[in-house]
């Protein structure tokens, strides 16, 4: 490695009683420049995938000391296969279900050492990462309860749609008609029979100071939403948007086309939550909802995706329409709540 990328890749360091407030930058140039992503080279994560990208936008938006918490899942075990790591900042790692009850711990702990003047640090942040299955199904109940006692954690989830680390299996996050090991697609079953589940609108129903939606290609969007998260004082939730190429059968190299398109066909809509001012619509989608005719058909974002082949079939155009309708009414309800929506 040359001195120039050593210098860029390595630890996140910060001394014991310097205050730090690092600066919210989006100019790429100056970042890739200045900052050192919280994720390393040399993971294991598939090419194409979209979770690192996340992380290192995310870390990106910092503001200091951070402390990260990882359930299990891909992101977790592609990183840190012993006796290896790619974490440039504090990072634990917990069981599938827990991630939210152990930032609340971390977070708790934290408190109680500034208290007692044992912190070494005027603040550190406390943020999670985890898959749809460890936030959708099993640590639902965890993340409910983070919120509802109110810690001062930021929860962002890397949402592929699937249980993809342990072989594609559906999850609460996964959409109608989707293919996944455990909702194939044949002559018995159109793929995943359900609806996906609306995560982020049960953490705003948990009335929250900050809940938002975010995709790795609109990302000076993802990064403004990750310093807002972490500056509101209380919980914040940030739903990203994450392109498995594995898991949905595509090439590695349109990873970031798909979340473009994901947006583009109002099927993941940018937005934000904020308390005491209600739904915003954000970036592409507010130009969206203000120039309806840039909405695409359902088909752009489903024709570039193995998972969806069988959509494509003449004898499954029902189900593509379906899929349509059922996009539709999801992007509607939404254009009714958001206050900055044209009426
Ligand atoms: C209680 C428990 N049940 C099941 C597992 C096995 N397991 C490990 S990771 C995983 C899937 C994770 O899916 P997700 O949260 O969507 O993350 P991804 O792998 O897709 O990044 C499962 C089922 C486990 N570790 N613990
Ligand atoms: S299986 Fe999917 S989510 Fe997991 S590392 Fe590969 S591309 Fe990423």
């Amino acid at each position: 490695m040359s001195e120039r990328r050593e210098e860029h890749y390595g630890l996140l360091r910060f001394e014991r009683g310097r205050h730090y407030e690092m600066p919210l930058d989006l100019n790429l140039r100056r970042l890739a420049e200045s900052r050192r992503p919280a994720i390393l080279p040399g993971h294991r994560l598939c090419a194409g995938c979209a979770a690192p990208i996340i992380v290192k936008l995310a870390s990106l938006a910092f503001r200091g000391p951070t402390i990260l918490v990882n359930a299990t899942g891909c992101l977790e075990v592609a990183t840190t296969i012993f006796p290896y790591t790619s974490w440039g900042v504090p990072w634990i790692h917990n069981a599938f279900e827990n991630a939210a009850a152990t930032a609340s711990g971390i977070e708790a702990a934290l408190k109680a050492m500034k208290r007692t003047g044992r912190l070494g640090y005027e603040r550190v942040d406390v943020v999670v990462f985890a898959g749809d299955g460890g936030t959708f199904d099993i640590g639902l109940q965890a993340l409910s309860g983070m919120a509802e006692r109110g810690h001062d954690v930021l929860y962002i989830l890397y949402d592929n749609e699937a249980y993809m680390n342990t072989g594609i299996q559906r999850s609460g996050g996964t959409p109608p008609f989707a293919w996944t090991t455990t909702s194939p697609a044949g002559r018995v079953l159109p793929g995943k029979m359900q609806e996906k589940k609306p995560i982020a609108d049960i953490m705003v129903a948990h009335r929250i100071p900050y809940v938002a939606t975010a995709t790795p290609a609109h990302w000076a969007d993802l990064i403004r939403k990750v310093r807002k998260g972490l500056e509101a004082e209380g919980p914040a939730f940030l739903h990203t948007f994450s392109p498995c190429d594995r898991g949905w059968r595509f090439d590695t190299n349109i990873t970031i086309e798909i979340c473009r398109r994901a947006v583009d066909t109002c099927y993941f809509p940018l937005w934000e939550w904020v308390r005491g001012k209600g739904y915003l619509l954000t970036d592409r989608s507010l130009t969206i909802a203000r120039n309806p005719r840039l909405k695409k058909p359902i088909k752009k974002f489903v024709e570039v995706q193995g998972r969806f082949k069988h959509l494509l079939k003449p004898e499954n155009k029902h189900l593509l329409k379906q899929l349509q309708e059922y996009v539709d009414a999801v992007w509607e309800d939404l254009l009714e709540r958001a206050v900055n929506a044209p009426r």
